[in-house]
């Protein structure tokens, strides 16, 4: 049977517009020094710092509230050994015969390469898991069936959204890194068959002599268009 809404009063604090403002200047000024980072201290992060972070993320909206997502938060060193290992081999054969000239140029100015210790150096590295469908158990029989997951790819992606922006308020840097193919996560972290890596985030505080390539972001007049 389909399950019919049940509705609520929402909970909506409006709030004065001079503490709108004063919210979003903070905010866009907090969001604004994010960095992508590739050279982590192994310096230990508290897990509920990891923990709120994924609650934020776990709370993004999602196609049918389905809420396609698994957050798999690494800080064992074996396992991360064994990522770090899979990821170089992957990467080496990307960087070396897989990418185009054209996709290494593109990525020439970041600097990057096949090496990836950033995987075993972070304190945690949260794998995020895509459920590319959902399993039901059906009550009488206790067999299983796969429920359809609509727009899995754009939740799990806002979600991801989420994680970055609380991690780095709560006062850490990421690196969202999607080695490929990342089949190789599902199974050290055995994962089951309707889960999809998507992503995976080194989490903690940076080198003390952590480097960034510069660039820029966009002009605002480049990207939004005030109809
Ligand atoms: N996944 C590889 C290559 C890479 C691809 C893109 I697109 C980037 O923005 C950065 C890197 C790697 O992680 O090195």
């Amino acid at each position: 049977m389909d399950q019919q809404a049940v509705f609520e009063p929402l909970k909506f604090e409006r709030i004065p517009k001079h503490e709108q403002e004063k919210r979003s200047r903070a905010f866009h000024d907090r969001m604004l020094t994010r960095r992508t980072v590739r050279e982590f201290s192994s310096a230990p992060v508290p897990f509920e710092l990891i923990e709120k972070a994924i609650r934020v993320a776990a709370s993004a909206p999602s196609g049918a509230n389905q809420q396609p997502w698994t957050f798999v938060a690494v800080s064992d060193p074996d396992i991360k050994r064994r990522m770090r290992i899979a990821a170089e081999a992957e990467e080496r054969e990307n960087y070396q015969r897989r990418m185009s000239d054209d996709w290494l140029a593109a990525l020439a100015h970041l600097g990057t390469d096949w090496q990836k210790p950033h995987i075993e150096d972070a304190p945690y590295v949260i794998v995020v898991f895509r459920q590319a469908y959902g399993v039901a158990v059906d009550e009488r029989t206790g067999e299983e069936r796969r429920v359809k997951h609509y727009y899995s790819e754009e939740s799990v992606g806002i979600a991801v959204g989420f994680l970055l922006a609380a991690l780095h308020v709560a006062g850490l840097a990421t690196l969202t890194h999607t080695p490929s193919p990342m089949k190789f996560l599902r199974e050290i972290l055995d994962r089951p068959d309707n889960e999809r890596a998507y992503v995976l985030v080194p989490v903690g505080y940076p080198a003390d002599d952590a480097e960034v390539p510069v660039i820029s972001k966009k002009a605002l007049d480049e990207v939004l268009i005030h109809l």
